[in-house]
């Protein structure tokens, strides 16, 4: 139960700035955007985006939420999965034709993105789907990787990262955690 901080808050808001700026030069500003939050946290920062991209180029980027869980398969089958799929999601905009921008706290096996995306797709036809994370631990087991990353974070498997957001924590940080 050691524990290293890697991000205090000037730091996660430092990060959270230029991913900002990140989003708005590669999409050439902020007209086609939609940001959806993965729950829990993915929602709080990507309601600072939004508020951030406000204030850069005074645009209110349309706002959406996914709720993505572990879903445990029929425990009579002999096979479990333990894929996460899509609980719920609050998306009122339209997502056809748009940039849509999927923020998540933290990026690790690539399998919640999977099923964010599937859910996405399900709801309408994005010309674009982009991934913003404030952290990236590695261990991909898919082909998925961030356009936005507030900080890599190389981890063992006996690692683990603690993402603490005021809204929901109050206060801001992101510390490393041996097992
Ligand atoms: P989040 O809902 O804010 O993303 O998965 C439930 C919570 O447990 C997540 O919060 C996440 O921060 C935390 N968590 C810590 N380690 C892990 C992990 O290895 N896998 C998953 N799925 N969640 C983890
Ligand atoms: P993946 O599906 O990529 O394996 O995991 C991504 C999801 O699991 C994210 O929503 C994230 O919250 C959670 N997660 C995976 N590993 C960690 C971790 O080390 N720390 C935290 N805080 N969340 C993690
Ligand atoms: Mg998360």
């Amino acid at each position: 139960k050691k524990k290293t901080e890697i991000l205090d808050t000037a730091a996660v808001n430092r990060a959270l700035t230029r991913m900002s700026h990140e989003i708005l030069e590669k999409n050439k500003g902020g007209e086609d955007l939609v940001l959806i939050g993965v729950k829990t946290r993915g929602v709080p920062l990507a309601k600072r985006i939004q508020e951030k991209i406000k204030q850069i180029e005074a645009i209110e980027v349309p706002f959406g939420e996914l709720d993505i869980t572990m879903y445990r398969d029929d425990l009579k089958k002999v096979n479990i999965s333990n894929e996460p799929e899509i609980n719920s999601a609050t998306i009122d905009v339209e997502l056809t034709g748009k940039n849509v921008i999927l923020i998540d706290d933290v990026l690790f096996t690539g399998r919640t993105v999977r099923a964010a995306m599937d859910a996405v797709m399900d709801i309408g036809r994005p010309s674009q789907i982009q991934l913003g994370v404030l952290v990236d631990r590695g261990h991909r087991e898919l082909p998925i990787r961030a356009d936005y990353v507030g900080k890599n974070i190389p981890t063992s498997d006996k690692e683990i990262i603690v993402v603490q957001l005021n809204e929901i924590d109050n206060s801001d940080q992101v510390s490393i955690y041996e097992k």
